[in-house]
């Protein structure tokens, strides 16, 4: 690529003459004619990856690197006196998704189109997004965060399809965003529009109108469901996702030669948890339109569909009222009775049929009746599933189920967010690793080399150095690179336990002020959003927010330890604060985080994970060993025994442990609420010494006894950088390409 000619040609100007926004704008021109002309993969038979969401994250340099453009653009704009980061910055990152299920979904369709694979991703185009997280008065508010600008990468396309809900025809307009594979083919990301949005609509923050469908029905990712209306216009958009995309699936089948009776030689469709179940029903109801009878309609669509299942959480798992569904798609109801009808002739155990006596619609039981497969997205997820949650359907389709342990892309976690780390592992092993992740375990022959070590402490500390710079300029914030940077970000949950990583601090401010200070100063860092209903999730943020302020302000305390959370954490962040962990905070509670995806990037980049045994920790545990990471906590059985016997008490461990009492009183502090609100403050004191349902308070002393140890054996540096590269050198299992081929292995054949 020849940048000079590009700009040339679109401005008339040097490199070093044209703004950054300029180069981006030719940049984003060029890369995406380029990665369309790019040949598509081919076959009878194509997977989609039906989400509603794709947390895709910034593309521009995404493209580069899986063009192999990388480092050519890059050296270009050297010679201009420009950095690339400079021009990444210009970008707006689409935040199409909540957390790790958006961006699971988005390495998937990045390591689908690296193999080669016939994929497309079907999905919305949010014009906000999830919206931007702004901190005021220590707590955190919402704006909408738009993304799209008059060039970006969504294609307009041709393809406007009609969907019907009661009262209110709409048509579904398709965009296309081209997804690169690493050195091999271009496959698209398909997301559906209304034509009649309307941006204008949206008031104080992110208030809008949720009745005006019309308007408002992709403004936003999952609109606060606090609410009835909100609950609708959940409804409104899944169904919308699946017409519009059931129509675009039997067009191109029909097209690739489908006579519709045949469709699964044609089509499989991974359903990514419950949100795009619809598709089933309304599959149903487009075949038997083109003349199919019912029942081999059903057998049909059993065949092509597929569901991945993403959580535990009861209150996740989705069951819409047949009253609400009669008010948006009442076409479909009359489908979902007759799959009812179907399960309750077959078999005679309540708890799984599709509609229960409540009169509810239980979306998972849809998917695991009339999909062929049901997969976890971790081995302990996938056992628990089996032998609890999903257990009365387990024994009803053992063969339906299946393990598929996430991974990570290691285009964006590895070479894209720290090109210092990828140049010495390729300098030491070559860069087979790239292609096949399982090389990277080549590295463990350097576990002795001192010199390799030195250099991998040389690359973290510079990776500090440059996560410094980014706060400073983002938040106004100087961290210490020489401190150990201890980081926990993810979306704010209880079942997560950023409460229990607070609670440490605590112990810790107060062991400081009792004169116990650490050998190496400590930083606590974290990031997260939390839902606008979620209350506790809110007076979480304000506790941390809170210890941060009061911190700051001790010339002391601040000396030894400083927490900072990071404002309006997204993918963007993460690649920032991702390379320059120590140690990666993966804490929830045991058999609640179905697999988690951060604790992978971390490892990948060298942080040593502190833990649980708890969803894909489980196996970061089994490949490290016991000497490369901390693991601490109650285990997943002992906790799913104590919730079945409700034998749980708070308050027991609050009034006999007295360190616990300490941290947790401390919560209502004169020093903290004088920075903060005391209803919200006490709030989080009662809800702690009276529910603490996560079970914060039975893992607090191993906690801080896993994090002590950690803390120490930080110092002994040369021990300490032997852990990172095995921590690193075993990582090759999660890469995103592994967890894609054992689904097209044992579940999608195309
Ligand atoms: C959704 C909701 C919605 C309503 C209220 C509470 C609640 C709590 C959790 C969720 C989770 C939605 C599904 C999800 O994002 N699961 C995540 O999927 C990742 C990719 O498989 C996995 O790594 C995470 O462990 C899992 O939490």
């Amino acid at each position: 690529m020849n940048l000079k000619e590009i700009l040339d040609k679109e401005y008339g100007r040097a490199v070093a003459e044209c703004t950054n926004e300029e180069i981006y704008i030719a940049l984003l021109k060029e890369v995406n004619a380029l990665a369309s002309q790019k040949s598509k993969a081919e076959g009878k038979k194509k997977l989609y990856y039906i989400s509603a969401e794709f947390l895709i994250g910034k593309l521009l340099s995404n493209n580069l690197i899986n063009l192999g453009l990388y480092e050519d653009v890059k050296m270009q704009l050297a010679e201009a006196g420009k950095e690339i980061s400079e021009i990444e910055e210009i970008e707006n990152e689409p935040s199409l998704g909540n957390g790790g299920l958006g961006r699971l979904a988005a390495c998937f369709l990045d390591s689908a189109a690296t193999l080669g694979l016939n994929a497309d991703g079907v999905g919305l185009n949010y014009h906000f997004g999830l919206f931007r997280q702004v901190f005021r008065k220590n707590a955190q508010t919402t704006m909408p965060d738009g993304w799209m600008t008059e060039n970006s990468w969504l294609n307009k396309t041709d393809k406007v399809y009609p969907v019907k809900f009661k009262g209110l025809d709409v048509m579904a307009r398709m965009y296309d965003i081209n997804v690169t594979g690493y050195d091999s083919v271009t496959n698209q990301l398909h997301l559906f529009d209304i034509e009649s949005v309307d941006e204008s609509i949206v008031k104080d923050g992110i208030d809008f109108d949720k009745t005006e469908i019309a308007k408002n029905l992709t403004l936003f990712l999952y609109p606060d469901d606090s609410d009835e209306n909100g609950r609708l216009l959940r409804i409104y958009q899944q169904y919308f996702m699946v017409s519009a995309g059931a129509q675009l699936i039997l067009e191109e089948c029909i097209a690739r030669g489908s006579n519709l009776h045949d469709l699964y030689d044609y089509a499989v469709i991974q359903i990514n948890d419950t949100h795009p179940t619809m598709v089933i029903p309304e599959l149903v109801r487009l075949l038997t339109e083109q003349g199919i009878d019912m029942d081999e309609a059903i057998k049909i669509v059993s065949k092509t569909c597929a569901y991945t299942n993403h959580t535990i959480l009861a209150e996740a798992l989705e069951k819409w009222k047949i009253e609400q569904l009669n008010k948006v798609v009442p076409q479909l109801l009359p489908i979902i009775e007759v799959l009812d009808n179907k399960v309750r002739r077959r078999f005679d155990d309540p708890s799984v049929y599709i509609i229960d006596k409540d009169e509810r619609v239980h979306m998972a039981h849809i998917d695991i009746h009339y999909g062929f497969s049901v997969n976890g997205v971790a081995w302990l997820h996938t056992e628990i599933l089996k032998n609890e949650e999903l257990n009365h359907f387990y024994r009803l389709y053992p063969e339906k189920f299946n393990n598929k342990t996430n991974g990570v892309t290691f285009r964006r976690w590895l070479m894209h967010c720290n090109p210092e780390l990828t140049g010495l592992i390729t300098e030491l092993i070559g860069d087979g690793w790239k292609k096949d992740a399982k090389e990277l375990e080549k590295l463990l022959t350097f576990k002795n080399d001192k010199d390799v070590l030195e250099k991998l402490l040389a690359i973290k500390h510079s990776k500090k150095e440059q996560l410094k710079r980014y706060i400073l300029e983002k938040q106004g914030i100087t961290l210490n690179e020489n401190s150990i940077f201890d980081i926990q970000v993810k979306r704010l949950h209880e079942y997560k336990r950023q409460q229990l990583n607070a609670l440490y601090v605590i112990h810790k401010y107060l062991e400081i002020k009792a004169g116990k200070v650490p050998g190496t100063p400590i930083t606590v860092i974290f990031g997260a959003k939390a839902a606008p209903a979620y209350i506790i999730a809110q007076d979480i943020i304000h506790l941390i927010l809170c210890l941060q302020e009061m911190i700051e302000k001790d010339a002391v305390v601040s000396k030894y330890l400083r927490v900072v959370m990071v404002e309006n954490y997204n993918v963007t962040y993460a690649e920032k604060l991702i390379p320059a962990c120590d140690i990666s905070e993966q804490i929830s509670l045991a058999s609640k985080e179905a697999s988690g995806t951060g604790n992978m990037k971390f490892m990948l980049n060298g942080a040593v994970t502190l833990g649980t045994e708890d969803g894909a920790n489980v196996e970061i545990h089994h490949l490290v060993g016991d000497e490369n990471i901390y693991v601490f906590g109650d285990e997943s059985s002992t906790v799913v025994e104590r919730y079945k016997k409700a034998s749980y008490c708070a308050k027991e461990y609050y009034t006999r442990n007295e360190r616990i009492k300490r941290a947790v009183d401390f919560i209502q502090s004169k020093e903290l609420t004088a920075l903060g609100e005391k209803g919200r403050l006490e709030r989080l004191f009662r809800e702690l010494v009276n529910k603490d349902w996560f079970m914060t308070f039975p893992d607090f002393d191993s906690y801080v006894a896993a994090r002590e140890q950690a803390y120490a054996d930080y110092e002994k540096r040369e021990e300490w950088a032997e852990k990172m590269l095995v921590n690193i050198a075993k990582a090759g299992y999660f890469s995103s390409d592994r967890t894609i081929g054992e689904y097209n292995r044992d579940i999608w054949n195309v």
